[in-house]
């Protein structure tokens, strides 16, 4: 007995070496704990049909099996391994690789996870035994294909469900309509809209499930919102009580939304990007009717290989052209979509570096800076004159939300990120024309308090550098905040503890998500983020004096995640003026 305890413990640890060196073999990247956490948000695909070949030299399955680890794929795997498993963040999984490894290795692989970063699914106990032999066989398997998703199919979701003709005339309510936030409630399929100026919510609004970002028509009347199942709702802030007026699903699952912002095309278009399938659609701007879909699926910029899933990362509307700026994260590709002749679609396609997911403005709003998160890399996508300004080397895996823009003393305008896999905030420069020499150049980097960033915020009116870290593996750093003095950037930063002045008492995670100025940028809102079950809460912290201004609570509020102030979101507000050094608080223009 004995014998054979130490003899499946010698063929583990042989295993677990091979695994390990495989791994080192195969991954020259590493992911991070917190990066592995973040991907790991579950796919609405885990229930859409799909089709399924055999493969004869795959271990047999049973259907409940092979039903259970599909789903589990999709809830757990896809977002790291990619829909049909070709790799992304994680390892390519295509039986080519699987079968050749063979069930027992892919067990230990699966059960104890590697130094690379995939998780230890057994010992954390997230999986039994059972279920990592039925991951160990389902991954020899050919991944099932999820179904197309066409016109005919967006035609069956979209709804007006208030036709343009029929919505108000004028603004029919008596909201400061520039100052409210939509809140997303992640788990609830909902997003709350609340009053900047009360802190009173005005309506909570059905949407898809785990709406992902909110933006606003170029006008300020009309609010987009789009859920991870692809589905968009279309919010009218005039009505009596702003509600949605239109819907549809653009495909299986999706992140990004936006709508014309060019002179003349006011409102006109909206424009939403798919991880599933790959593509992007262009939509009528008030009523949601799909008019064009174009897939991404193509080459990846360097390797120059096909890539079946491209997924649609972050889409704005240039303010330069009538033009869509659509980032393609798995094949690294800017794609400026030009919309002033649907039938005669014209795109430039930029090139930079894999995988492109969010980014923001400059203070311009000439550059686009967005991150190239696989490759540790911030592009600079010029708008004006349709080509890539610069690629910019930065800390690991950089995760700016929109970024920062603020002016810095020696190296002039200049954007911000932080970063998932390291507590650094890099910053680049972003003038051409009066600092060249640092232009796209990290000019500088500032010591946050450690990986798990996701978003950083600062405001013309502020002199502020807000960050947070909600996937730090440390409660303490990610239950906080850390705010910079841009004036005095070398003292460091202050911490401010938003989740305990949020005053929870239950034992949530209370991960403290997302800086959002309000429109006057005196005010900065944090979501305090714990599970459906547990209390959360949004905390507004005084940008002048940087102390708690209010807590707002609402059995309602459940699992708040991003949070979009009208104003700003319209404006894309989120830059630092050469003027606004002379806007510093009193306390602090004294001091110097
Ligand atoms: Fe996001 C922005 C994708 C996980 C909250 N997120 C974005 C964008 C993309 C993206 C492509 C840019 C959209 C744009 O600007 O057009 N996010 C993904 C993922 O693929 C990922 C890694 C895993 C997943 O399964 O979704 C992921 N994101 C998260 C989260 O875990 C967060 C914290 C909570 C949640 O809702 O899932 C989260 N992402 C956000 C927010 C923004 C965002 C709040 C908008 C930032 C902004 O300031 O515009």
């Amino acid at each position: 007995m004995k014998g054979s305890i130490q003899l499946r413990l010698t063929a583990l640890a042989v295993t677990m070496l091979a695994v390990t060196a495989a791994y080192a073999q195969d991954n020259k990247m590493g992911v991070s704990q917190p990066e592995v956490n973040y991907q790991a948000g579950g796919s609405p695909l885990a229930d859409a049909p799909m089709y399924q070949s055999t493969n004869p030299k795959a271990p047999p399955m049973t259907q409940a099996e092979f039903d259970l680890a599909r789903k589990t794929y999709f809830e757990r795997c896809a977002g790291c391994h990619g829909v049909l498993r070709k790799g992304a963040t994680g390892k390519p999984l295509t039986p080519d690789i699987t079968l050749e490894r063979g069930t027992d290795y892919l067990k230990a692989f699966i059960a104890y996870g590697s130094p690379a970063g995939m998780p230890n699914w057994l010992t954390s106990g997230e999986m039994d035994d059972k279920l990592v032999d039925v991951m160990a066989r389902y991954i020899q398997q050919d991944p099932p294909v999820p179904p197309e998703y066409g016109m005919a199919q967006m035609k069956e979701t979209w709804k007006v469900i208030v036709p343009p003709d029929q919505r108000p005339k004028r603004k029919m309510n008596n909201y400061n309509l520039e100052n409210i936030f939509s809140t997303t409630l992640r788990d609830t399929g909902e997003v709350a809209l609340i009053d900047g100026d009360t802190k009173k919510i005005i309506n909570i609004v059905k949407t898809g499930y785990a709406v992902h970002i909110s933006r606003m028509s170029a006008s300020g009347r009309y609010l987009f919102v789009i859920g991870r199942d692809a589905k968009i709702n279309m919010i009218d802030l005039w009505m009596p009580t702003p509600d949605n007026v239109a819907e549809i699903r653009v495909g299986l699952e999706a992140r990004s939304v936006d709508t014309s912002k060019y002179k003349g095309y006011e409102d006109k278009l909206a424009i939403a990007g798919s991880y599933w399938p790959p593509q992007f659609t262009i939509m009528n701007g008030d009523t949601l009717e799909p008019i064009k879909i174009v897939s991404t699926r193509g080459m990846v910029v360097g390797t120059q290989e096909y890539h079946p899933e491209p997924r649609v990362a972050s889409i704005v509307a240039s303010h330069y052209k009538p033009e869509f700026v659509v980032n393609v994260k798995e094949t690294g590709k800017t794609l400026m979509v030009d919309y002033s002749n649907i039938d005669a679609l014209k795109m430039t396609e930029i090139g930079s570096a894999p995988f492109l997911h969010d980014g923001g403005w400059d203070s311009s709003k000439r550059y686009f800076m967005v991150a190239a998160n696989n490759s540790n890399k911030i592009a600079a996508i010029d708008a004006k004159d349709g080509k890539l300004a610069g690629l910019t080397e930065v800390g690991k895996i950089p995760h700016p939300g929109r970024g920062a823009n603020f002016m810095h003393p020696k190296y002039g305008p200049v954007w911000a990120t932080g970063h998932l896999g390291d507590d650094s905030i890099s910053l680049i420069g972003t003038d051409p024309k009066k600092h060249k020499q640092y232009a796209f150049k990290e000019v500088a980097k500032l010591k946050g308090p450690g990986g798990g960033a996701l978003f950083i915020k600062s405001h013309p009116k502020s002199r502020h550098l807000y960050s947070d870290a909600p996937l730090n593996p440390d409660p303490k750093v990610s239950q906080s905040v850390v705010v910079f003095d841009i004036d005095e950037l070398d003292k460091g930063y202050t911490v401010l503890p938003i989740a305990e002045w949020a005053g929870i008492s239950d034992d949530g995670a209370k991960r403290v998500v997302q800086p959002e100025y309000n429109k006057a940028g005196d005010e900065v809102w944090f979501s305090v983020w714990s599970a459906k079950d547990k209390q959360s809460a949004i905390v507004v912290v005084d940008d002048r004096t940087l102390k708690l201004k209010a807590v707002i609570k609402d059995p309602r509020l459940i699992t708040p995640t991003g949070h979009f102030n009208v104003y700003n979101t319209q404006h894309d507000v989120l830059t630092q003026t050469e003027g606004a050094a002379s806007r510093r608080p009193a306390h602090r223009r004294n001091a110097t």
